[in-house]
């Protein structure tokens, strides 16, 4: 039978070929989609996650094992399609304008689809319309602007503002090195989160 603990130990070791074999063997022998998602794929990257809080393991391994949980994710997505399995929130995420810095940002949303949300990523230069079009068209929970600049900082002030004005309920998180909580509070954002690790707990206190 094939062994959840084994798929969640290749995530964290970001072995690409056995998460991918496991998984298609969990499949075969018709494990629930949902079972194989959260036991295996989901609850190796926690470790990760909390790996990298922790800095027991640093962005190259983190990117690594991210890089076998999409792999594996491809073999099982259409099995949770057909099973109907919704994901936890829908998280729209950018880079704002002006800011072309985007390692944090990939890095907070791969966090994030390891923990089951979907994932609308907007790259990097982003401006309030963008976000504002993306949210309505999705339907998004939350939304996550990153920036790295300090002249780049006010960029999310704008977008939040606009954000308001559209009338759109969703919640806003912001990060990236320059960023504070402080600077969350004066903006009004919903949350901010220091690392890709706790943007996750946050994103999921944010839509309880
Ligand atoms: C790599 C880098 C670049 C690369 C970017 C490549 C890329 N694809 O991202 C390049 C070379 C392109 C670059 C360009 C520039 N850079 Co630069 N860059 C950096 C550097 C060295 C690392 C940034 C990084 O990736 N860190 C690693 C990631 C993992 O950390 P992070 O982004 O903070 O993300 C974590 C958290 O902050 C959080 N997080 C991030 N985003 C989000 C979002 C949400 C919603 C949440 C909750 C959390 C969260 O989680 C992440 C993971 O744990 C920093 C120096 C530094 N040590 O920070 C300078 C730095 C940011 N750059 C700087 C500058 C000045 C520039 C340039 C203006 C240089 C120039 N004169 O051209 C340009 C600007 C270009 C632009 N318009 O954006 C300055 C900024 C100074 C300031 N205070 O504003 C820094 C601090 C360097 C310095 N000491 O002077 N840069």
């Amino acid at each position: 039978m094939a062994d959840l603990k084994a798929l969640a130990e290749a995530v964290i070791k970001g072995d690409q070929a056995t998460a991918v074999n496991i998984t298609k063997e969990a499949i075969a022998e018709q494990m629930p989609a949902e079972q194989i998602l959260n036991e295996g794929l989901i609850g190796g990257m926690e470790i990760v996650g909390v790996r990298f809080k922790n800095c027991e393991v640093y962005i190259p391994e983190v990117l690594i094992s991210a890089r076998a949980m999409k792999s594996a994710m491809e073999v099982l997505e259409p099995e949770l399609v057909k099973a109907g399995v919704e994901p936890i929130g829908k998280f729209v995420v950018g880079t704002v304008k002006g800011d072309l810095h985007d390692i944090g940002k990939n890095l907070v949303a791969m966090m994030m689809k390891g923990a089951g949300f979907e994932v609308i990523d907007l790259g990097v230069d982003v401006g309030a319309e963008k976000f504002i079009e993306k949210v309505k068209e999705s339907g998004a929970h939350l939304v996550g602007m990153s920036a790295l600049l300090t002249t780049t900082m006010p960029s999310m002030e704008k977008t939040l503002k606009a954000i308001k004005v559209a009338g759109l309920e969703t919640k806003v998180m912001i990060g990236g090195a320059p960023v504070t909580q402080n600077y969350a509070d004066k903006i009004g954002a919903d949350g901010y989160a220091a690392d890709a690790a706790s943007a996750v707990d946050l994103a999921k206190r944010l839509i309880a």
